[in-house]
């Protein structure tokens, strides 16, 4: 029966017996040994009631069987929902609400906290650890392994990503088979992945850099993975000898840039080094190159785009800019009152088009319609600029968004909660420079009159309820926030007056 992903990505690995994961210890998981995990997989999920297009959240360690959640779920067809293994109990509650996930997988270590929130929500809870031990393993074991995938068409979801919204709640982003299937065979021809490359795989796999653009071009082009739990530079350097291509977030590379054993020999023989997720600081591309001889390939995605654009393999991979769209991917900038397409130079909203662009938000059709226009163009709410060779270069962001390590953080999110805070009148999250995030997150607040908060207590409760990746790194509290005449908060002024608050 057809799944184009399937099709295209797994079932090669049946005949593979050589390598298609490394771990740390060195052992090794053959590609026809790595499909058997998956279909056990999928045997397990058929066991537990599951069916095509129902909905698998997953907030498990990063590990082989992890991975081989996403390709069990693909072979039976099921909805895959990867969760931030930071994510607190309380947040993981809205994604299993929000998307009716039939089944959830969790750590064990996580289970007594999510049971009465998966049984609220109507999901089946299960354990796997990465070890690969857990009641989901149990029933891996005892499950009748599933080689025959069910039958999907390239426009059935493949995957249910979230992503913050403005507003606080997030936005599950809809993934088409074809969604993902496009984007791996465009990134798999423009970076010229095949069979002999070998990706240093250090990200984690909950997010579209780690899970979609690493694994699936990988997988499509039939070569291997070194496969790290955690971008620990320690094992970066260690395994680099080993890889071909690197695909990182920029804080890999400014912290391989400042340690000394990073060296122009160490990484002589590899092939490529490709940045993305968050902005690539052109002095750590010359930085790199002046070091290595590399010249870092950057490229600009999202969540419901999956790859946009990409500086060229061949021709000049430009400092500052994410390149050119790719292949079969229109882009645009427009005004951002009115839509109009702008002329060639001038900043404005970025938009594209193409079979890469997600099918709307999870039951938020106002949402869908807001940012997916009826002719197919998506708004991404990144502000951008064309130069006269074509180059894309970002140079802000329309939403109000921190991106700090490449992990995207929305400032509502937070001042919701810091205004619910003891002594707190009002509050203004910002992003300000960080030497090792590339963003970090700074709280402002203004104290109730004749109050003076106690700033550690409020991040301390602050960590009860949110992803310790969004706690801000420091408070300020100041007697009033900037307004304009509107009465809207000046965020620039705040970022400007506190640029230097994490400066070394
Ligand atoms: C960890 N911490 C962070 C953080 N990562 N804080 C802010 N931002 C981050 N990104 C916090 C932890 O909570 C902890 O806090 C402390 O920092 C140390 O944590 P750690 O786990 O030791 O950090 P580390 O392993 O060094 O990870 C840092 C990192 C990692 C930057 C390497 O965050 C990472 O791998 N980021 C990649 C994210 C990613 O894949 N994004 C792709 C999104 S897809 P405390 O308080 O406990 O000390 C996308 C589309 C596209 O954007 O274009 O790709
Ligand atoms: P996410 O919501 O995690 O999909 O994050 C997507 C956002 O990350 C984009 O909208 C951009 O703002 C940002 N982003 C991704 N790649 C780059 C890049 N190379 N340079 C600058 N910003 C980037």
């Amino acid at each position: 029966m057809p799944n184009p992903l399937y099709d295209a990505l797994f079932a090669p690995l049946a005949t593979r017996d050589t390598a298609f994961l490394t771990l740390p210890d060195s052992s090794t998981i053959s590609g026809a040994a790595f499909l058997r995990l998956c279909q056990q997989v999928a045997g397990a999920l058929v066991a537990a009631g599951l069916e095509p297009g129902d909905r698998l959240a997953v907030q498990v360690e990063k590990s082989p069987s992890a991975l081989a959640l996403y390709g069990g779920a693909v072979i039976a067809g099921v909805v895959f929902l990867p969760l931030n293994t930071a994510y607190t109990p309380d947040e993981v509650a809205y994604f299993l609400g929000d998307a009716g996930a039939k089944l959830a997988i969790c750590d064990s270590r996580k289970a007594e906290a999510l049971t009465p929130i998966a049984a609220r929500c109507g999901s089946t809870l299960m354990t796997l650890d990465a070890d690969g031990t857990g009641s989901f393993a149990d029933a891996m074991t005892a499950a009748t392994p599933r080689a025959t995938p069910a039958n999907r068409t390239g426009r059935d979801l493949a995957a249910l990503l979230y992503t913050s919204g403005t507003t606080g709640r997030s936005k599950g982003a809809m993934l088409s088979q074809d969604n993902l299937l496009s984007n791996a065979v465009v990134l798999r021809d423009l970076w010229r992945f095949t069979e002999r490359d070998v990706l240093l795989h250090a990200l984690p796999i909950f997010h579209t850099h780690g899970l979609f653009v690493a694994t699936n071009t990988l997988l499509l082009a039939g070569g291997s993975m070194i496969f790290l739990p955690r971008p620990d530079t320690d094992a970066l350097i260690r395994w680099l000898p080993h890889a071909t291509s690197l695909m990182g977030v920029p804080t890999f590379y400014t912290r391989l840039l400042d340690d000394p054993r990073f060296t122009r020999d160490l990484v002589a023989h590899m092939r490529l080094f490709i940045s993305g997720s968050a902005p690539l600081l052109a002095e750590t591309h010359e930085a790199f190159e002046a070091r290595t001889g590399h010249r870092i390939l950057e490229r600009y995605g999202m969540t419901e785009t999956s790859m946009n654009t990409s500086n060229p393999y061949d021709g000049e991979r430009r400092a500052g800019t994410v390149g050119f769209p790719l292949p079969g991917v229109e882009l645009k900038i427009t005004d951002p009152e009115t839509g109009e397409t702008l002329p060639q130079g001038q900043i404005g909203v970025i938009e594209v088009r193409g079979p890469n662009v997600f099918m709307g938000y999870w039951q938020m059709p106002e949402k869908t319609a807001a940012e997916l226009r009826e002719n197919g163009f998506f708004i991404t709410g990144d502000l951008g600029q064309i130069d006269a060779d074509g180059y894309l270069t970002i140079v802000g962001r329309q939403k109000d968004l921190i991106i700090a390590g490449g992990y995207n953080i929305y400032p509502k999110e937070i001042e919701l909660e810091l205004d619910e805070a003891p002594g707190v009148r009002e509050s203004a999250v910002i992003g300000v420079p960080h030497p090792d995030l590339g963003e970090g997150v700074l709280g402002v607040i203004v104290p109730e009159p004749g109050a003076s908060p106690d700033t550690g207590a409020i991040l301390a409760a602050l960590g009860q309820r949110l992803a310790r990746f969004k706690i801000p790194r420091a408070l300020e509290i100041v007697d009033e926030l900037p307004r304009n005449t509107m009465g809207k908060v000046q965020k620039n002024a705040l970022r400007d007056r506190f640029k230097d608050r994490f400066k070394p």
